[in-house]
This record gives C-alpha cells, sequence and structure tokens, in this order.
C-alpha cells in the first residue's frame, strides 16, 4: 500500500473514533471553555479533548511527524508530514446542538501554508450523519466506499456554499459579495462548517462553495476531497487578513471567481 493510502487509513480511522468522541460529549452537554478572536469565537472543553485525542493517536502511530491543530500550538516534525486538524469544525453548531459538525484531518508535506503545501490524505467524519469522507493524493475522493465526483453541470443555477467569518464588522462586505455571486446561484446554503460544505462540493452535494477568511485547518483536508472529486479549489489573496477560498467544478469555480473579482 503506498503510503498516501496509510496516511489517509490513519486519518480515517482516527476521524471516527474522534468523532464518536465529539458526538458522546454533545449528549453530555458541551460546556464552553474559551472565547478566540472574538467573543462569537468559541472553543469547547470538547474541542481541547477531541484534538488531544487526535494527537495522541497520531504520534503513536507515526512520531515523527509535525502538527498544526486549531486549538494548541503547532509542533514541527522531522519527516516532513505535518497533520492539520479541526477537532470539531463547526465549533458554534455544535455548541447549539446543531448537527452540522465534522472532525478533519489531513496530512500535508512540504509546507505549513495552505498555499504551499502539498495535501497527501484527508478525512472529513461528520458523526452526527455517521458519515466519513476521504481521500488521498491521486486516489481519488470516496463516501465510505463511494467514489465522488463533482457536479459539472447547473442549468438551474448552482446550488452554493458560503460562510461567515466571528468578526462582526466583517459581515457587510461578506453580505455584498453574496450578493453578487447569487447572480449565478439557484439557492444558497450556509452550514457553519467549511470542512462539510467542502465534503459536499466534492459529493455534488453543493455545485460550488467560496469564504473568506478560513484557518488552514478549516479547509485542508475538504480542498483535497474537492481535487480529488475532480474539482478546483484556489485560494487567493493569500496576503490579505482574509484570503478567499472558492471551490467546484470548473465552470462554476471560474464564474465564481469572474463576478467576485478576484484573479486566481
Ligand atoms: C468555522 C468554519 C465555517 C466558518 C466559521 C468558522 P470553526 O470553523 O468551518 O465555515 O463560516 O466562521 O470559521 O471555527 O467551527 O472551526
Amino acid at each position: 500500500m503506498s503510503v498516501d493510502l496509510e496516511l489517509r487509513d490513519l486519518a480515517a480511522e482516527i476521524a471516527r473514533e474522534a468523532g464518536d468522541l465529539a458526538r458522546r460529549r454533545r449528549a453530555e452537554g458541551v460546556r464552553l471553555a474559551a472565547t478566540k478572536s472574538s467573543i462569537a469565537d468559541i472553543v469547547t472543553e470538547a474541542d481541547r479533548e477531541v484534538e488531544a485525542l487526535i494527537r495522541d493517536r497520531l504520534r503513536s502511530a507515526r512520531p515523527g511527524d509535525g502538527f498544526l491543530g486549531e486549538e494548541t500550538e503547532p509542533t514541527p516534525g522531522e519527516t516532513g508530514v505535518t497533520w492539520v486538524v479541526d477537532p470539531i469544525d463547526g465549533t458554534v453548531n455544535y455548541a447549539y446542538g446543531i448537527p452540522m459538525y465534522a472532525v478533519s484531518i489531513a496530512a500535508v508535506q512540504g509546507s505549513t501554508l495552505p498555499d504551499s503545501w502539498e495535501a497527501l490524505a484527508g478525512a472529513v467524519y461528520s458523526p452526527a450523519a455517521d458519515e466519513l469522507f476521504t481521500a488521498a493524493r491521486g486516489d481519488g475522493a470516496r463516501l465510505g466506499d463511494q467514489r465522488l465526483s463533482v457536479n459539472e453541470s447547473t442549468p438551474a443555477g448552482a446550488l452554493l456554499g458560503t460562510g461567515f467569518g466571528y468578526d462582526p464588522s466583517t459581515h457587510d462586505g461578506d453580505l455584498a459579495t453574496v450578493r453578487r455571486v447569487m447572480t449565478m446561484a439557484r439557492d444558497l446554503r450556509r452550514s457553519g462548517s467549511a470542512a462539510l460544505d467542502l465534503s459536499y462540493v466534492a459529493a455534488g452535494r453543493l455545485d460550488g462553495y467560496f469564504e473568506r477568511g478560513l484557518k488552514p485547518w478549516d479547509l485542508a483536508a475538504g480542498a483535497l476531497l474537492v481535487a480529488e472529486a475532480g474539482g478546483r479549489v484556489s485560494r487567493t489573496g493569500a496576503d490579505t487578513p482574509r484570503p478567499l477560498l472558492v471551490a467546484g467544478g470548473t465552470a462554476v469555480h471560474d464564474r465564481i471567481h469572474e463576478i467576485i473579482g478576484e484573479e486566481t
């Protein structure tokens, strides 16, 4: 088995175990641990506990790898492989009891920056739906055993996903962008989890997705899923505070960029 496939299977195994823990903690009641960039940017005790489990399992399986997680300080490695982890993506949904949250685990090499790393493998697990999305470089994307492919045809307009940041001062500008992009859309969905939005693009459940200000761990696994499902993913404005991520079938991806006006 190739290394990428081994990394994928390890990510999948740990994502499922971590997701089961997150689901149990949700059922027991969620406790707020802290806020981060703003009062709306929360972290729960479960976020921290789930990330610790993921970190421990990865350290046991591959002790020399690096780790970049949402809730802890980065750990450099010496193997060239870094794990990029969001223990509970969709944290606000999770805290409110909305069943749209996911464990996102990706293995990358060459860099820990989204614009220069090479994604090798990834897994996104949705505990509430018991759905496991996986991908390995060059081996395609799957939901369970089912091969995934993005939608290319949108005769009725594109079903698009998007999201908004935790800083209310950014909402007006983001809504202006949504207003422009809606000219190509049949409708809009706002799930609250970038990892699931990207997984849904890979699965053809969304035709496209765009959002500004995502963190590396929000997008690492989902972007690989879209690429391995035949879609296109771009991240522009890396030198700005809120880079723009766009994903979809090639025509949808390119049309979103054409409307927003940022070169890919
Ligand atoms: C979330 C993203 C979502 C975005 C939220 C938040 P978190 O990540 O998945 O797409 O709109 O503002 O960034 O904070 O739940 O890990």
